[in-house]
């Protein structure tokens, strides 16, 4: 295939919440989506879960704008494409930058799988129908406040609550919230809050029996994750530290993590997704798709992935209406006792709604 045209979209979009975790509180959300069109005007959607601040990582909405318009997009137009994972290697010159180069990487794989006729999970080997779904739970006011939201997400029947905590909303938090809750799945997420003197406190952890501790220590460590998978029962999960398929297996090597948590964007893309998702299962490593507030577009991109046979934990995709009053696609993500039934037309699945995409855009910008 050869991409013909390239339109990047500025949206922002309207979150029924706020929601907050170690590094901040999101009102809004700002994100860019791509459209590649190749020769016959089939196109592929891609989002960028760069949020508006480098919190979480250090791109943003506009490094990904600008290491698209500046590089990736003129490495990739009229160039000819054989298969999605050659755009890794077209992109390769270019250093980290992943969320950048995912939202270019995951609309070439939609785009191909619908040149195909098939469904973007079936274009990357999956074969699950039904995905299971936990929930992220931001921090809240009161500890009755986040029982109350917990109680809710139990009865609509998602399959695992991961808490946020931070230094002074932990330990008593998931004890409060373990009393309620005897028996459900529960974890915790620090998104890299804590440091080697907190041991203690994270060891304390281990008296919840949480499926997992996902990324206590710095978003850049592996070595301390490894000492303190060491001291605690907990299994520790990487988020932040793992960006590569080398990260994961560096990481592994080391013991840093018993788990990992795939977010498509952080690693460059679907193709290094799943390379890191082969990885673990020789490894005896399970797996599961981490979410970014995305919108339908990138919702759609985490479901297909969550197809693979490795994916055994239940993921943060929840249904559109977790976070959207209205969601740019159609028809929506929706869960069903925490499942969500994987679609079954090409591509990604579902058709972005273009009178909706353009009211919510801010800016446009076509390339050919
Ligand atoms: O660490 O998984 C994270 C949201 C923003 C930034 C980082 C994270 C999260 C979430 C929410 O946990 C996941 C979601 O519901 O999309
Ligand atoms: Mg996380």
């Amino acid at each position: 295939m050869k991409i013909k045209e390239i339109t990047l979209r500025h949206i922002k979009m309207k979150m029924k919440f706020p929601f907050t975790t170690s590094f901040g509180t999101f009102q809004d959300k700002e994100f860019i989506l791509l459209e590649a069109k190749d020769e016959n005007g089939i196109s592929g959607w891609g989002e960028s879960v760069a949020f508006h601040s480098p919190w979480y990582n250090e791109e943003t909405l506009k490094t990904n704008w600008h290491m698209l318009e500046d590089f990736i997009i003129p490495s990739i137009l009229n160039k000819e494409i054989h298969h999605p994972n050659d755009v890794f290697d077209l992109l390769s010159y270019i250093r980290k930058n992943n969320m950048a180069k995912s939202t270019m990487e995951g609309a070439i794989w939609d785009l191909y799988a619908k040149q195909q006729g098939i469904t973007l999970a079936s274009a990357l080997g999956g074969e699950k129908r039904q995905i299971e779904v936990g929930i992220s739970i931001g921090i809240q006011e009161t500890v009755q406040d986040l029982v109350q939201i917990i109680d809710r997400y139990v009865n609509d029947g998602y399959k695992r609550m991961k808490v946020k905590i931070k230094p002074g909303w932990d330990v008593e938090v998931m004890r409060e919230v373990r009393k309620h809750f005897p028996n459900v799945p529960l974890m915790a997420d620090a998104n890299s809050a804590y440091r080697l003197e907190d041991f203690d406190r994270l060891k304390a952890l281990d008296e919840f029996d949480l499926m997992m501790i996902e990324q206590p220590l710095a978003s850049d460590d592996i070595v301390d994750h490894a000492r303190l998978q060491k001291e605690i029962s907990t299994p520790v999960c990487l988020d932040e530290s793992i960006h590569s398929c080398e990260d994961a297996r560096k990481a592994i090597e080391l013991g840093s993590c018993k788990i990992i948590n795939i977010k498509i964007g952080r690693v460059g893309g679907l193709t290094e997704s799943k390379r890191i998702h082969d990885l673990c299962q020789k490894h005896g490593i399970p797996v599961w798709c981490g979410g970014m507030l995305e919108s339908g577009i990138g919702r759609a991109h985490n479901i297909a992935l969550t197809t693979l046979s490795n994916f055994v934990m239940p993921g943060d995709t929840a249904g559109s209406s977790r976070y959207w009053d209205q969601d740019i696609i159609e028809p929506e993500v929706v869960v069903e006792n925490g499942m969500i039934t994987v679609p079954d037309q090409p591509g990604i699945g579902f058709e972005p709604n273009q009178e909706f995409i353009q009211q919510l855009t801010v800016y446009k910008k076509s390339y050919s």
